[in-house]
């Protein structure tokens, strides 16, 4: 039986340990060009099996949040090649996650001020983070507008453009698919926020549209054997829910298994928080059978939540990676900790958006 210190494949990536660093919004990338900050802190953390960026915009119509980086300007693309250079130095493996985030916006961050785009015109009642007079400010997100069935092909090809941009000019090892989370993909999905009525919306086909065609061109450009995907059957974040997931889900995984991927990558529960929610029951057992019966052969990513000992059980368990989020926040060198069953660091949540190298490049290493 392997344990989280040996070595696995992923599609084409050949990973040192099945230790994944989860994708962690920081918030620390002025005018969404990556820094070199970003840099450090990256490869402080090299020693992961996998580092997944933080959620990048693949547009400016894809953000969200102030200080998100994002992967779309020559400014941003130069940012990022110097991240991933100082990774590879450290001799780590790092994938950029792919992100639009749909209605989970507001009009100063759109291009000229405009409405955020979803499946539907229904806002989400959440926030989002801006910064006024110099300082981070909760905000409400702004009422999004129904993107027109005619804008569709142009979101599909900002994606692979992204992922071109990633692997070809960023040096990434590949890329993360953000599909989960109440963001656009998400959105899509779940009833909740798509209330279409065209070929992207109604049955289960049709919601699941969008992220399968966005998938195929991801793969069509760089190999499923560089691209994964993350999703989150039944997370409440960001105000989604869907009436009926678990056959929702068992569809998207019947065709993801079809496109050869690097990996799957699934947040049991509620995102950064209960793994099991009452409410919304959920079988991620089922969920990889179906993968794995439909002929899926990517790595298994699992994430929410996890300890060494219920990392330990999922890996015996046929997990093939365990994504750590708050822990590689305030662990950069979590794998020797956990190898060691050395105590870990606890992260600081008042430095978790925004802000310098406090919280974020000055955790301690073991001696
Ligand atoms: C926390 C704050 C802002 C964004 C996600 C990209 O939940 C995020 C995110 C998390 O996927």
């Amino acid at each position: 039986m392997p344990t989280l210190f040996d070595p696995v494949q992923a599609g084409d990536l050949h990973l040192a340990n099945r230790i994944v660093m989860a994708p962690l919004t920081r918030n620390r990338a002025p005018d969404a060009i990556p820094t070199p900050l970003m840099a450090e802190y990256y490869s402080q953390r090299a020693s992961a099996g996998l580092l997944i960026t933080e959620a990048t915009a693949i547009s400016q119509q894809g953000q969200g949040y102030a200080d998100v980086p994002g992967l779309y300007g020559t400014e941003q693309l130069d940012g990022w090649k110097k991240v991933t250079a100082a990774v590879h130095q450290a001799g780590g493996k790092i994938v950029v996650q792919l992100w639009h985030v749909g209605r989970v916006s507001h009009t100063d961050l759109q291009p000229g001020g405009g409405k955020p785009v979803a499946p539907s015109a229904i806002t989400a009642k959440t926030k989002t983070v801006l910064i006024r007079d110099g300082a981070p400010v909760f905000v409400d997100t702004s009422e999004p507008r129904a993107l027109d069935a005619g804008e569709l092909p142009g979101i599909v090809h900002t994606y692979q453009a992204a992922a071109r941009n990633a692997v070809e000019t960023a040096g990434f090892d590949g890329v993360e698919i953000h599909g989960a989370n109440g963001y656009l993909l998400d959105q899509f999905l779940k009833s909740s926020a798509n209330q279409r009525t065209d070929d992207y919306g109604g049955s289960i086909e049709n919601r699941a549209r969008l992220l399968l065609e966005v998938t195929r061109a991801i793969t069509g450009a760089i190999g499923g054997g560089r691209t994964g995907i993350r999703l989150s059957p039944v997370t409440p974040a960001n105000d989604v829910f869907d009436a009926d997931p678990q056959p929702l889900f068992d569809h998207v995984i019947r065709e993801l298994a079809t496109l050869n991927l690097a990996y799957i990558h699934i947040i049991e529960g509620a995102t950064g928080g209960p793994r099991e929610l009452p409410d919304r029951p959920f079988d991620y057992a089922a969920l990889k059978a179906a993968y794995r019966a439909a002929g899926g052969k990517g790595a298994w990513m699992v994430n929410n939540g996890y300890d060494q000992a219920l990392a330990d059980q999922a890996v015996q368990d046929g997990a093939d990676l365990v994504a750590f989020g708050k822990a590689y926040i305030a662990n950069p060198d979590l794998v020797r900790r956990l190898r060691e069953g050395a105590p870990l660091n606890t992260p600081d949540k008042a430095t978790f958006y925004g802000g310098g190298a406090q919280g974020y490049t000055d955790y301690p290493a073991l001696a």
